[in-house]
């Protein structure tokens, strides 16, 4: 049985992960999808919120879990027992971002990353944008899986 991990803030989720996440699944038998924090992001929702929301996008997709990732991903790959880390880009800038993680990941533990190129039809959507675009007012329902925008305006409202 063949398991990667797809992390990521997740603050919001969009279809972009999405589309990241069920890419993984057609190449593994198993994707757990790590909710982990990100040191320079200073998330809006809270990482409960940003789990059921997940696991909500996620009910009927077979093969696809949600986890916390508690602390340094490199631990949380090796304790769930992944293969392999799966990262979605979306042009040069994200591999720029990206390559040092995967590097360090692998000191840390010998652990591949694997990118996938995502939907080019998704490729300005970021979940930096997504609360960007809401903050002012505008849609963002159809960047979002069901439930995200509403959670994505509540959390606005109160902050
Ligand atoms: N199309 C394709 N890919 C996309 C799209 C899209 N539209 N949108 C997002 N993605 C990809 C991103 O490129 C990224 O690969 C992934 O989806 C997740 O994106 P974010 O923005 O939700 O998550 P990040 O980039 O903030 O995640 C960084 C982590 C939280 C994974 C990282 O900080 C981490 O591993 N933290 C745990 C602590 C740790 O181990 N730190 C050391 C890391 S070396």
């Amino acid at each position: 049985m063949s398991l990667a991990v797809c992390p990521g803030s997740f603050d919001p989720l969009t279809l972009g992960h999405v589309d990241v996440v069920r890419r993984a699944r057609s190449m593994f038998d198993e994707v757990v999808v790590g909710i982990a924090r990100n040191s320079s992001k200073s998330p809006l929702l809270d990482v409960d919120r940003r789990v059921a929301l997940a696991r909500a996008a996620f009910a009927q997709d077979a093969g696809v879990r949600v986890e916390v990732v508690p602390g340094l991903l490199a631990d949380f790959v090796r304790e769930v027992g992944a293969a392999a880390v799966v990262k979605g880009l979306r042009g040069g800038a994200d591999f720029d971002g990206e390559l040092p993680m995967a590097l360090m990941n692998r000191h840390l533990t010998g652990v591949e990353t694997v990118f996938v190129v995502g939907d080019p039809a998704l490729a300005h959507v970021a979940s930096s944008l997504v609360k960007d675009v809401a903050r002012f007012g505008g849609s963002v329902a159809d960047l979002v899986p069901a439930g995200v925008a509403d959670a994505v305006r509540d959390a606005l409202a109160r902050a």
